[in-house]
């Protein structure tokens, strides 16, 4: 009964402060003039609404949490980008939003879970991004997104000024990992105390991407019936396939590997929002920057619907005749 949605709005968030590296507020611009609207244009009955760009610029006052960066506008940010994913989805389109570091995460889950209660969330990453203030090594909030969105460890988090928007009713139960390779130890704790299903790199060599995706949804959903929330972090693709990226790490998904599970997750019928996220233009030379953006459409395009195979053209049964 689930058919994929042909709406998509998309959402670009030029935002870089739950990171130290200057360029991925830039990503959004970068992939809008690789051609990222025509290209899902030019997916068989996509219709593609740009809902522009968050305004970032930011005029609160800092706020000082211990080893955490950033907080009010990173906080600021969230704020509106969940206001915008709620309002792309009741418009009855799939959330198609372009980071920005991977704080972002916190807005776009937010804003989807406040219209789906029952979503589940696929987090595609080579990072586990569910430290807290106390267990970062960074105290960048781009590692820390998991860990503010779940109700099960709010009560590991300080007060945090300006978050009061955000309170965390999503439910580790509803979360699943893909694509692990750089775990913290505490990140680890939390995955093995929570049970939550988590296929690194070494599980996805094991079972292959296809079985490692179908054995997450299964845990989450059994009965198939939920809204899912994909949060992929180009960094989960092997540093070959994505090199403009802030923490790039060897040995990841093959590109091929990652179209295979957008395609997978099309075909539930049930993806309501997708977050593309650091991809930062600014790392490497042209052919890194070119390379990296072509892979991060290359995921949204099987994400929503371009098939491999090809398309024949609509309500055309023959070839042209001379
Ligand atoms: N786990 C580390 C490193 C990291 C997380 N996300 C990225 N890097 N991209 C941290 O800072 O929390
Ligand atoms: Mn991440
Ligand atoms: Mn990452």
């Amino acid at each position: 009964k689930w058919e994929p949605l042909k709406n998509v709005g998309i959402i670009g968030v030029p935002f870089e402060k739950g990171q130290k590296k200057y360029g991925v507020s830039v990503a959004p611009a970068a992939m809008r003039s690789a051609g990222l609207i025509n290209h899902l244009q030019t997916i068989d009955g996509l219709d593609v609404k740009d809902y522009g760009d968050i305004d970032t610029t930011t005029t609160e006052a800092e706020v000082k949490v211990d080893n955490m960066s950033h907080l009010s506008q990173v906080s600021a940010c969230n704020k509106k980008l969940s206001e915008r994913v709620s309002q792309v989805l009741k418009d009855g389109r799939v959330a198609v939003t372009i980071g920005g570091d991977h704080s972002i995460g916190v807005g776009t889950v937010d804003g989807h879970y406040k219209v789906n209660q029952d979503m589940i969330l696929i987090w595609v990453d080579a990072h586990a991004d569910i430290n807290t203030n106390k267990t970062s090594g960074s105290g960048s909030v781009h590692g820390m997104p998991v860990a503010l969105l779940v109700k099960e460890l709010a009560d590991y988090w300080p007060y945090l000024p300006t978050m009061d928007w955000q309170v965390p009713k999503f439910s580790i139960k509803n979360l699943g990992y893909i694509g692990l390779r750089s775990v913290d130890e505490y990140e680890r704790l939390a995955i093995e105390k929570y049970n939550v299903p988590a296929f690194a790199m070494e599980d996805i060599e094991e079972h292959g991407i296809r079985k490692s995706i179908q054995h997450i949804l299964n845990v989450l959903d059994p009965e198939m019936k939920k809204p899912i929330h994909v949060s992929f972090d180009i960094d989960s693709l092997d540093a070959l396939e994505a090199p403009s990226t802030g923490t790039p790490v060897r040995g990841g998904l093959s590109l091929r590997e990652a179209i295979n599970l957008m395609e997978i997750i099309h075909a539930t019928g049930r993806l309501r929002a997708i977050d593309l996220v650091e991809i930062n233009p600014a790392l490497g030379n042209d052919y890194d920057r070119k390379r990296t953006i072509e892979a991060g459409l290359c995921v949204l395009k099987a994400a929503l619907g371009f098939s491999r195979r090809g398309t024949a053209p609509r309500g055309v049964l023959d070839l042209p005749m001379l």
